[in-house]
């Protein structure tokens, strides 16, 4: 299809062709519906077309962050990493476009503007930057968690004379740092996996950090023939039980407290997570480490004292241990990242200490000093999980607009619809598992109840589906009250819209598990879609 699209109506507008838009648009298909996805990029992929920066990398191992519609997709998509790089996930997106011809209803280079629902004829008139508009009954978001990226709030970023990337932004040809001197802003999970990769190729590296991350080594390997043999045989049970876990990835359930148990247990069993390259492992060791500020401690003393283990210099090793409780701002995965500040020619500048003042047209300047640059990386992230939404003009009955209905916090019933906006599906929305998954489980469990509630709708010949106010807000209530349990709303964090100055901090994401949730979803469209207002 041309870049832009005709004015012209269709069933489903879906705006992202992410893992959700692409898997959406086959489901429709299947149901004789008309759709069109529009997409910003230039190809699918979503996360895995943007984020090209050097060691970005999945944190799900392959063959769990996997579409589970397909057996043949699944039985035949050749794996190579446990833990696949960015341009493997990229193939793998691009094979299921071509697979399943998904690309002839995408139109790329084309960002979604605004949708606004029109009462009287019952749909949405979306229309694009282009000013493409297209008419639809119903309006899919597929813009992704982590999609509408952010740079630092200084003065001066136009000023540098030198190149600027954001990780989330990365050209596609690549860039060459070799001899030149970078400095880096950010320290999540992008600035973890690229800073061991640019300070292999810099001359040198200065990383500004404001909050340090916990980080686990990665162990990432070539998978072996057997394992994927073995993991193709028994694909039917393992998807079962990730549906049924609670992020999405199955783990033995922990059945003991990380406080009832000796000191040499529980260093066993952390040890036994941080040799298995998996976060799920430690964050899953023990019953109380996400509810509980001891037990979560010792997770947290554990992982200063491995820092303090690698990190030569006491002084470095110190400002890299985080304060806060461990999982409540999303843990890493990465290589080589501790060892990389061993590395005399990467130093780590402590923003706690000397705050970032300004861009210049030399560098950056904190309150302490400045540093030159010939480059500057933004791994600065996101305005997680409502930014691509209120970045299009939505507005629904009586023109009323999402971002001023959402400006004390996102309000959503099971993350899936939110009242005002009839017909208005968000894919891993908020107030849904989502970003404390691992997401293609999500994702494919969003997408089959919203193509299951569209096909209902169809049946019974009903033109409108809204959340009830009331099951909103209590479910509004339960997501609060569950994340309230833990200690997540203790840390700073993209979780909270921590991270972007002036957003209400509530926390985002629902916290009581996938197979839970996916449970409630199940009842909730077993009832006849109760909660929701049917005309
Ligand atoms: P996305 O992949 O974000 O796709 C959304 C698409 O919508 C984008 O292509 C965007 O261009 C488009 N879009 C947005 N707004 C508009 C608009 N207005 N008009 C047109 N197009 C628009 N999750 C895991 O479970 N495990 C991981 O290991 C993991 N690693 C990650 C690593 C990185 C670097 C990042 C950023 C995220 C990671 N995630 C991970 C989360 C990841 O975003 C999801 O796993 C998944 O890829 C999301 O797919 P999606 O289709 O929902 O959204
Ligand atoms: O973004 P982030 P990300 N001044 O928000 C700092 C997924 N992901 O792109 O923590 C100074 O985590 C900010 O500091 P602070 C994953 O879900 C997964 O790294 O806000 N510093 C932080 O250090 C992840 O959580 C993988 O104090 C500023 C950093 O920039 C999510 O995407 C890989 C600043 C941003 O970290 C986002 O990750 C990559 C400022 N003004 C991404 N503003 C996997 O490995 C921000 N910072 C699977």
């Amino acid at each position: 299809m041309s870049a832009s699209a005709p004015n012209r109506s269709v069933d489903v507008v879906v705006v992202g062709a992410g893992f959700s838009g692409l898997y959406l648009l086959h489901r429709l298909r299947e149901l004789n519906l008309s759709a069109v996805v529009f997409e910003a990029g230039t190809d699918v992929g979503g996360t895995w077309y943007w984020n090209r920066y050097p060691g970005a990398r999945v944190d799900v191992e392959s063959l769990a962050y996997s579409y589970s519609f397909s057996e043949e997709l699944e039985q035949e998509y050749p794996w190579e990493e446990r833990y696949p790089t960015q341009p493997e996930i990229l193939r793998y997106a691009q094979h299921v476009a071509d697979r399943f011809d998904l690309r002839r209803d995408i139109v790329f280079r084309t960002r979604v503007a605004a949708a606004h629902w029109d009462d009287e004829a019952g749909t949405w008139q979306v229309r694009t930057e282009h000013e493409d508009a297209v008419t639809a009954r119903f309006l899919v978001l597929a813009t992704g968690c982590l999609s509408a990226s952010k740079l630092p709030e200084i003065p001066g970023l136009d000023t540098f004379k030198g190149a600027t990337f954001h990780t989330a932004h990365w050209p596609h040809e690549g860039v060459d740092f070799t001899g030149q001197r970078v400095g880096l802003i950010g320290t999540g999970s992008s600035g973890v996996q690229s800073i061991p990769v640019i300070a292999e190729q810099a001359a040198d590296l200065t990383v500004f950090q404001r909050t340090p991350a916990y980080s686990l080594p990665a162990r990432n390997r070539r998978l072996r023939p057997d394992e994927i043999a073995d993991m193709r045989a028994g694909y039917r049970a393992y998807r079962k039980a990730q549906r049924e876990s609670g992020f999405g990835v199955p783990t033995p359930v922990p059945t003991k407290s990380a406080l009832e148990v000796s000191d040499e247990e529980r260093d066993a069993t952390f040890e036994r997570a941080w040799e298995s390259g998996s976060l799920v492992n430690l964050l899953t060791a023990f019953t109380d480490t996400a509810v509980d500020q001891a037990a979560n401690d010792t997770a947290r003393d554990f992982i200063h004292r491995k820092i303090r283990q690698i990190v030569t210099d006491p002084q470095v090793a110190g400002d890299l241990c985080p304060g806060y409780p461990v999982g409540t701002k999303r843990p890493c995965l990465d290589t080589g990242y501790y060892e990389t500040y061993n590395r005399p020619d990467v130093h780590l500048v402590n923003l706690q200490r000397e705050p970032l003042v300004e861009v210049t047209e030399r560098g950056i300047r904190t309150a302490e000093r400045e540093y030159a640059f010939d480059a500057i990386v933004y791994a600065t992230g996101f305005d997680a999980m409502t930014g691509a939404l209120t970045n299009i003009d939505i507005r629904g009955r009586g023109g009323v607009s999402l971002k001023e209905t959402w400006s004390a916090g996102p309000r959503t019933y099971l993350g899936l619809g939110s009242v005002g906006f009839p017909n208005m599906f968000m894919i891993t929305g908020p107030g849904s598992p989502s970003v404390l998954s691992n997401m293609v489980v999500s994702i494919e469990q969003h997408v089959e109840w919203v193509t299951g509630v569209i096909e209902h709708l169809e049946k019974q010949g009903l033109r409108a589906i809204e959340p009830t106010q009331q099951a909103q807000d209590s479910w509004v209530d339960h997501v609060n009250e569950i994340a309230g349990y833990t200690l997540y709303p203790k840390a700073n964090s993209w979780y909270m819209g921590a991270n972007v100055p002036g957003k209400t901090r509530v926390f985002m994401p629902y916290a009581g598990g996938v197979g839970a949730y996916r449970k409630r979803c199940d009842e909730v469209a077993a009832q006849g879609y109760e909660g929701f207002a049917l005309t």
